[in-house]
């Protein structure tokens, strides 16, 4: 399927818990002018403390991605705190790939969206995982998992803040990662998407050739695949906005 662009985040390639068999079968679909990498990409954090953990699928994610930057797809990288190291080289070109802090991009309908991953939002994050020495997605993915008080108001407070930052930038809609709960929806006349992961939910964000923003739910796609294998052909992709979504459901983990 040809779409305008592809907004992923949160892959956590060289973990074990990345899903990049189904990031292939994601990028095997859809096809796009732009890609854009909303960070922690690679985990070099993860890497740093547990050692590597690379498969086939994961260097093929990679090899894909290069081979749509050198076949004319544009392909800007905003890393994330798992791959911070990347942020001394924003500005800089690898492989035709651009490194941007963070990157404003205009919708086929116009409309301005600013990219950030969003751990500079995450207080939590800011003052102590990097400490203890935590990595974000593990204590959150366990504390929205375990519903436990306060993290729901954690969510809130950070698309809040991203909300506030956009609105301060005179944007249109900020797109985001980094608490790996996806979400697409409108307050106070500007956008919230959050990319999601490919840990947990497997989730990225496409933008349509007439500017409109969809939520993919990979997960929810390929296992109706799976349960449909007799029936006639489904389409390709789900369409989903807005709405309350509740984070528990999104961990599966
Ligand atoms: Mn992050």
């Amino acid at each position: 399927m040809k779409v305008r662009a592809i907004f992923l985040s949160d892959v956590h390639l060289g973990t074990a818990a990345c899903q990049a068999e189904r990031l292939l079968e994601f990028l095997k679909t859809y096809e796009s002018e732009f890609l854009f990498l909303v960070g922690d990409i690679i985990d070099f954090w993860a890497i740093r403390w547990r050692g590597v953990y690379w498969s086939a699928d994961q260097n093929t994610v990679v090899q894909k991605v290069l081979k749509r930057a050198r076949h004319d797809v544009k392909v800007v990288f905003v890393p994330g705190n798992h791959d911070e190291a990347a942020r001394e080289h924003v500005g800089a070109v690898f492989g035709n790939i651009s490194v941007e802090r963070d990157y404003e991009h205009v919708a086929a309908d116009g409309r301005r969206y600013l990219l950030i991953h969003g751990d500079e939002f995450d207080q939590v994050t800011k003052h102590h995982r990097r400490r203890l020495r935590i990595p974000g997605y593990w204590s959150l993915s366990g504390y929205v998992k375990r519903r436990l008080k306060g993290a729901m108001s954690f969510v809130l407070n950070f698309e809040e803040s991203l909300l506030r930052h956009a609105r301060e930038r005179g944007v249109s809609g900020v797109i985001c990662g980094h608490i790996h709960v996806p979400a697409l929806r409108e307050r106070g006349g500007i956008t919230y998407i959050n990319c999601g992961d490919w840990v947990d939910s497997c989730t990225a964000v496409v933008e349509h050739v007439d500017g409109r923003m969809e939520l993919v739910r990979w997960d929810r796609i390929a296992s109706e695949r799976e349960l449909r294998v007799s029936e006639p052909a489904q389409p390709a992709y789900a369409a989903e906005r807005g709405g309350a979504e509740r984070p528990r459901e999104l961990v599966t983990h």
